[in-house]
């Protein structure tokens, strides 16, 4: 069953708290935190500091999507805030094989985040190393920008090449979201991350949209 990950870089953080609480009430399943540099991608997002107050906030598992030109020295920090899921982007990294196994021996599940214009190739040696893929389906930086249409048939190829090689890695996509993509995707894909086009729309209560977007899945 696919489960529902609102991203908080999209909430109004003035109130966290009550955003969090509603977001419970509302039945999400998990976070997503995007952790930005102004580098690797050209806008800053969430830091440690928002992590650790989201950490007291809520009881629900939160994962962090890391946007940041150079991540290998960091993962350990992050792992001891507590995440269930740590994202590194491919297009970061020298040594993919020991970065992946870096996240895996801190216990966290390993997530490789992919851009919509990496070949999915440089995945292929290194799956089984994979808790799970994120294919960006926006270029990463920034929240409200249109889906990408090609993502829908890398998401399938990964599914195939998941398959293939008897793997038991799982898909997320994150970027613009709506419920006509999770209707098409919700056989391929475990984590949706939602923004501002699935779930973060003005005047629209945070449970109507939970509860409508169950019943596509
Ligand atoms: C983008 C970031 C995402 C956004 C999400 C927002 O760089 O990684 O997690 O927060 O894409 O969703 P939307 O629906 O506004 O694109
Ligand atoms: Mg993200």
């Amino acid at each position: 069953m696919s489960k529902f990950c609102p991203s908080l870089m999209c909430v109004d953080f003035s109130k966290l708290e009550t955003e969090l609480k509603q977001l419970e009430a509302a039945g999400v399943d998990m976070f997503h935190i995007d952790v930005m540099d102004g580098n690797f991608v050209p806008n800053f997002a969430l830091g440690i500091e928002d992590i650790k107050a989201v950490s007291k906030l809520t009881t629900l598992p939160y994962d962090v999507h890391l946007m940041v030109s150079n991540p290998t020295p960091y993962i350990e920090k992050f792992a001891q805030l507590g995440c269930q899921i740590i994202y590194v982007h491919v297009e970061t990294l020298i040594h993919l094989h020991r970065t992946l196994k870096q996240i895996k021996s801190t216990g966290v599940k390993v997530g490789l985040a992919i851009n919509p214009g990496t070949s999915l190739c440089v995945l292929e040696d290194v799956l089984d190393l994979i808790d799970v893929v994120l294919i960006m389906s926006v270029n990463p930086g920034f929240a409200g920008q249109p889906f990408i249409f090609n993502s829908i048939d890398r998401i399938k190829r990964l599914s195939r090449m998941i398959k293939e090689r008897q793997s038991n890695t799982s898909i997320a996509i994150d970027g613009a979201i709506n419920a006509d993509i999770i209707e098409k995707l919700s056989p391929y894909v475990e984590y949706f991350i939602l923004g501002t086009a699935g779930l973060f729309i003005n005047g629209k209560p945070y449970q109507q949209t939970l509860n409508e977007l169950r019943h596509l899945v």
